[in-house]
């Protein structure tokens, strides 16, 4: 069971972490190996320029082609360029870490694992992390152990700069996660999401009733949203680290650039003619009056591969990204008890989604998925999500901490 996670610094199954703090012994940079590990025989490391056009491409082939199916193999991630771009090269990205590897004779493709850098606050301890994405194998080098050895030696890639930790998230259980959230679909296209099978027709229900039941108005009601712009970023920057401080862990987005980066670079733009695809959409309210920005909501686009349908092979899916607002905050009197700021921030939140899940109805979506994390309890329900099979669980790399109750994202399942 697990012979290669048992050798990893991880809480082992049927663990639990009452202290916090790193599992392995203290080591330095010295202490790493330094020669990459060894592959089979045929098989090359190739570490990939992604801002190269050509290389970028071959990791988009081989993602296209053989990453992340659900249990049925109905539906396959089809990450854009743009969205693989836009998550490759956030600050502070070390390009040795997006590493491949080739088959020697040809050089094609076969495998990949990418990490960023990223700072995380777990608790009260906040230090750099690794947040490692997109491990592939060919579907033609499956169940050869190859998983294990792209693993090591992305640690040992992170560990080489002096980071020691990581955070990842799978569908797949392995030791041990630290939450676990549940997957919820907002239906925005009835007719394709039945057509397609991804969602069912309930007994006695129609097409035109579940059309009607899941329209959104034409234009959003909240005083003062529109699209986030670049002006927007300190305020912003402010907003969502005040947010994100209530969680127990989060990504601590601890400069302006991050947020520049994760809100604004993954803008659809025309470059010589060409469609750039738009990745993130960012939204901000400002107050009609004081001008000060009281809350943001976000999401990504990320499309799959319908496999195998006669008549549409993408389902066009929005993923809820980042949001906060002010209304959790008390006004500095104590006079605003916590049930009062409760209320007012499901009120708000309530209204922002639905903002949200006008544009992206309007702009061609044809569903909306949200994950069981930050503050989302209060509003998906009511905004007509409803729980679908998947699950996502998340992970740490040498840290241990007590696990954490109905979870909360970091940098989100990119
Ligand atoms: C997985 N997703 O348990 P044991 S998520 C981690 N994450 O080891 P083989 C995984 N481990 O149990 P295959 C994993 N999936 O024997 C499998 N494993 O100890 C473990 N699918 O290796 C598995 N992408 O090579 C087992 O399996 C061992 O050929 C088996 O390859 C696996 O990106 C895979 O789902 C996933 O492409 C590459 O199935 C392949 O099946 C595939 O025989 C479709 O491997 C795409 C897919 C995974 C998406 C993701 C996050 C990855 C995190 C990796 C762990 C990072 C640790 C931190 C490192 C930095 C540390 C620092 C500092
Ligand atoms: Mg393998």
């Amino acid at each position: 069971e697990h012979k290669f996670w048992k050798t990893q610094p991880v809480i082992q199954n049927g663990e639990e972490a009452v202290k916090e703090g790193p599992i392995d012994a203290p080591k330095t940079p010295a202490d790493v190996r330094q020669e990459p590990y060894a592959l089979p025989a045929g098989f090359e490391w190739s570490t990939v320029d992604v801002k190269n056009e050509e290389q970028m491409r071959e990791v988009h082939t081989l993602l296209t082609e053989n990453y992340v199916e659900d249990d049925e193999a109905m539906f396959r991630f089809r990450y854009s360029k743009e969205f693989l771009l836009w998550a490759l090269t956030a600050p502070g990205y070390l390009p040795e870490w997006h590493i491949g590897v080739r088959v020697q004779k040809t050089g094609k493709l076969v495998a990949f694992i990418s990490g960023i850098k990223v700072e995380l606050r777990a608790y009260s301890h906040t230090w750099d992390s690794a947040e490692i994405n997109y491990l592939c194998v060919h579907k033609k080098l499956r169940s050869k152990r190859l998983a294990p050895v792209l693993i090591k030696e992305v640690t040992r890639r992170v560990n080489l700069t002096n980071i020691w930790q990581a955070i990842y998230t799978a569908g797949v259980v392995i030791p041990t996660p630290f939450s676990t959230c549940r997957y919820y679909h907002r239906n925005l296209n009835p007719p394709k999401l039945v057509d397609i099978g991804f969602s069912p027709l309930p007994r006695g229900s129609t097409i035109a009733r579940l059309v009607r039941n899941y329209a959104m108005p034409t234009t959003t009601s909240v005083p003062g949203f529109r699209e986030m712009r670049k002006e927007d970023v300190p305020q912003v920057g402010n907003l969502l680290r005040r947010y994100l401080s209530r969680f127990p862990i989060a990504q601590t987005f601890s400069n302006d650039e991050d947020i520049d980066h994760w809100f604004l670079s993954g803008q659809g733009r025309d470059v010589d003619g060409k469609r750039v695809e738009q990745v993130v959409w960012a939204y901000v309210v400002e107050d009609p009056t004081t001008k000060e920005i009281t809350d943001m909501i976000s999401f990504y686009s990320l499309p799959s591969t319908i496999m195998q349908h006669p008549k549409y092979d993408v389902l066009n899916a929005a993923y809820l990204f980042y949001y906060a607002s002010d209304a959790i905050f008390s006004a500095g009197a104590s006079s605003d008890d916590e049930t009062k700021l409760k209320a007012k921030l499901d009120e708000r939140l309530n209204a922002l989604s639905k903002d949200m899940l006008t544009v992206a109805q309007t702009s061609g979506f044809d569903v909306m998925n949200a994950l069981t994390l930050l503050d989302n309890n209060m509003f998906l329900t009511e905004q007509k999500f409803g729980p679908g099979d998947g699950y996502l669980n998340y992970y740490l790399y040498n840290w241990a901490m007590p696990p954490i109750n109905g979870g909360m994202d970091t940098t989100t399942a990119r």
